[in-house]
């Protein structure tokens, strides 16, 4: 196909020398940071090295929906140089994963990134370097020449017919994963009630149960079904699935290869978090993040940027559960955030950063020693045993790994300066009714 053709030359692309050499205006100073970093981790018989190799090792997703400007329901405020379709989107991603090294993979939604041939994506990820993460079904917005309407829900929805084209749908979302090597399914419903006595909370619950055991009876064997629970938006009364315990609750009446998926904005304010991770972990329940950040509702903030503290303490939880040999243990990580301000691929890579740095700095928490603190009740050096975690500054070890994977010391300079959203501005010009969705 000649348009394949067009999209896989002539693109701009940041190569690896570039990045390279704009490395070499950091490299003495990194390399003069990260010596007296690793004397101070010696000194708590922590070796860098195997905190770089951690860091090396980790891997969050970036879902495609995020390197388009995002919006709220007053506005949207596009960039230049937006993608225009799924290809354009795996440029963006394959770039953010250049600079940071720790996001090979892309989450995909359907319908907004169905492929007209699976072959031609399969290939066209690969030559980026990328894979595909989770796929993520759509049944909260009509599509064109859709026959049933979601207006009132969709696997809940009081009528058959909707709720099996519901059902439908994500069968196929399995499909095209299958087709193109993703092990997992993310199934977020809007469903609810904007009125008292609107639906019926029992009966919509069971229709969505019955529309689930479906799904999940063509979830193959090697993949995991995740359910993304949210308190509010767009029903602003009650909400189909609207906490961790509904969730899990499906998750455990589905069966083993059902998981609860954690976005970090769908919680009410002031809600523990860590402490909701560490019940499903503990319950085997945990599937995996939906990492943003949030100050009053589901702002769908960069991840780290309100609440580094809150993050790092998922993180603690998370490490606790990795180091304890947990088994099957394996949560899915992935970004969902909406970039109303910022470049997108400036936020998505600065964001990468700020959770690996997280994980980073959750193993330099000392176990032994907070075990022991807590044993005794005494609360202050327990808590200060995890401020010394959280204010170690690892930027050297994020940075030093970063590099030694090909990626840049400083991912939003060199972006920058590569004038890659310049030169996508003149490849990609602006189109009518292109939207970004946020889930
Ligand atoms: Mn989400």
């Amino acid at each position: 196909m000649v348009l394949t053709k067009n999209i896989m030359s002539t693109k701009f692309e940041i190569s690896d020398d570039f990045i390279a050499e704009q490395n070499k205006k950091c490299e003495e100073f990194l390399a003069e940071d990260f010596e007296y970093l690793a004397k101070k981790l010696k000194r708590k018989n922590i070796e860098i090295e195997k905190i770089v190799g951690k860091a090396q090792n980790f891997q969050v997703a970036v879902p495609s929906w995020g390197v388009g400007t995002g919006g709220t329901r007053f506005a949207r405020f596009p960039g230049v140089g937006e993608p225009r379709g799924v290809y354009e989107k795996l440029e963006d991603c394959a770039t953010i994963n250049k600079l940071v090294r720790s996001t090979s993979a892309v989450s995909l939604h359907i319908p907004w990134d169905k492929p007209e041939s699976v072959d031609e994506l399969n290939s066209f990820a690969k030559s980026k370097g990328l894979k595909f993460d989770a796929m993520n079904s759509n049944t909260f917005q009509d599509q064109l020449g859709q026959k049933h309407s979601y207006k009132f829900g969709s696997l809940s929805h009081a009528d058959q017919d909707t709720r099996r084209q519901a059902i439908e749908h994500n069968i196929e979302c399995i499909e095209i994963g299958r087709q193109i090597g993703s092990q997992a399914l993310t199934v977020w419903v809007g469903d609810g009630s904007n009125f008292a006595g609107q639906t019926n909370f029992r009966r919509a619950l069971e229709n969505y149960l019955e529309s689930m055991r479906e799904i999940y009876a063509a979830i193959p064997a090697d993949w995991r079904m995740f359910i993304e629970h949210k308190f509010y938006e767009p029903a602003f009364y009650s909400s189909v699935i609207n906490d961790w315990g509904t969730s899990y609750i499906c998750a455990r009446e589905l069966g083993e290869k059902a998981f609860c998926l954690v976005d970090l904005g769908h919680h009410a304010p002031n809600v523990n978090i860590e402490q909701i991770v560490s019940r499903l972990i503990q319950f085997e329940k945990l599937g995996g993040f939906h990492f943003n950040d949030s100050k009053y509702g589901d702002d769908d903030l960069d991840a780290g940027s309100i609440k580094p503290f809150q993050l790092f303490l998922i993180f603690n939880e998370l490490v606790d559960a990795e180091l304890g040999g947990l088994p099957d243990f394996n949560p899915s990580y992935m970004l969902d955030q909406s970039h109303n301000v910022t470049d997108p691929i400036e936020s998505l890579a600065t964001s990468a950063v700020e959770i690996v740095r997280a994980f980073v700095q959750a193993h330099l928490v000392d176990r032994e020693k907070l075990t022991e603190a807590q044993r005794k009740g005494d609360a202050i050096t327990a808590l200060a045993i995890l401020k010394e975690a959280f204010t170690t500054d690892v930027s050297a070890i994020l940075a030093v790994a970063r590099e030694r994977g090909g990626g840049a010391i400083d991912p939003v300079a060199v972006y920058r300066a590569s004038g890659y959203r310049a030169e996508k501005a003149k490849e990609r010009p602006a189109q009518i009714g292109i939207s970004a969705g946020i889930i």
